[in-house]
């Protein structure tokens, strides 16, 4: 991946690529201290981090040059930029604010700051095996989690309550974290597309929208799964059936050289069919990785090919505003031909008594 950093460099005629961006710090280096500055040059890959961090910088970063920062991030930088008669610097738009680039241009006069945008997230769309198996681990966990939950609810049970058993069941199945808080929605509130659980208590009739995800060893999983208290009306049969098929078409079509956006549409037209497009009103999925949302996206605004070992989600919904949701999600890595689902777990109406 530093390659594709450096040949990237040479086209624009930079002399060095460098990233504050922690999540793109602990991409590049494996460093996984809060703070550094990444310095990628032609002929050298140099982390600087502060007294804090230098012993777990060398251990973490073998393969990186480790300098201690004496005073601020900004002087040691200075001191590499003179050294090495640096004159271009390509460095994160996206990332660094006005003000900093304001401060570096005043200081170096002599040096010219170069915007690149996305150098890196487009790198992390595609995952070594590595990253794969770390985000399959914590889809596992996520999975284990949720499937040990569904016996216990119980009608009476807050949202709040899911939420709270879902976490620490993550956590003591060796996730480091949640990957976002848990979102429960039940009754109409399944309508929320990203409900806050709630005191609402679980009843009768519900349909419970579950979706979650943890952190395993830095990696993202993402789940979502609706269940039913009680037996279902004919409409929640309806509403579950169209999801669960727009699902599985975008899962039977899911393959590289397909874009996000027909990925999406292969969803999106089985909800159109039914006559529910207005209630399908976000994306199909996004990528996961270190972070729970990264590129690649499925989406209509994505025209941009698929291609083996990206990971995604795939979450068609529809959300009937007073009455309640359904979405189910799972995590896929795309193959050669096809995806594989790491989330692997039954999507069959399930009935809570
Ligand atoms: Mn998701």
């Amino acid at each position: 991946m530093l390659n594709q950093i450096r040949s990237r460099l040479a086209e624009i005629n930079c002399d060095v690529f460098i990233s504050m961006h922690q999540t793109h710090r602990r991409y590049l280096t494996k460093f996984t201290g809060s703070a550094g500055l990444v310095w990628i040059s032609h002929d050298a890959n140099i982390l600087i981090t502060d007294f804090r961090y230098t012993e777990q910088a060398g251990e973490q970063s073998p393969d990186w040059e480790i300098i201690l920062q004496q005073s601020t991030l900004e002087e040691a930088m200075a001191q590499l930029i003179e050294e090495r008669r640096v004159r271009r610097v390509a460095f994160e738009s996206e990332y660094i604010t006005v003000n900093q680039l304001a401060e570096w241009q005043e200081k170096f006069e002599a040096v010219e700051f170069v915007p690149t945008k996305g150098l890196v997230a487009q790198l992390r769309r595609v995952k070594t095996s590595d990253e794969i198996e770390k985000i399959a681990a914590a889809a596992k966990i996520a999975v284990e989690a949720l499937t040990a939950l569904v016996p216990r609810i119980k009608p009476g049970m807050a949202e709040a309550e899911l939420a709270l058993e879902l976490e620490y069941m993550m956590r003591r199945l060796g996730a480091k974290a949640v990957a976002f808080d848990p979102i429960v929605g039940s009754g109409p509130r399944g309508a929320l597309p990203h409900a806050i659980p709630s005191d609402r208590k679980i009843q009768a009739g519900d349909f419970i929208v579950i979706d979650m995800g943890c952190v395993y060893q830095g990696y993202c999983s993402d789940l979502t799964r609706t269940f039913v208290v009680g037996r279902p009306e004919p409409k929640q049969l309806e509403i579950y059936n169209i999801v669960l098929e727009a699902q599985t078409a975008a899962l039977n079509v899911l393959k590289p050289g397909l874009t996000g956006r027909e990925v999406d549409s292969a969803a999106r037209d089985v909800i159109r069919r039914a006559g529910y497009d207005r209630n399908f009103g976000h994306s199909l999925g996004h990528g996961v990785g270190l972070e729970i949302h990264e590129d690649p996206r499925l989406s209509q605004f994505n025209e941009e090919p698929l291609a083996p070992r990206m990971v995604v989600t795939v979450e068609p919904g529809i959300y009937l505003p007073g009455w309640g949701g359904v979405r189910i999600e799972d995590l896929v890595v795309v193959t050669e031909s096809g995806c594989d689902i790491l989330t692997e777990l039954t999507k069959e109406l399930t009935i809570i008594e």
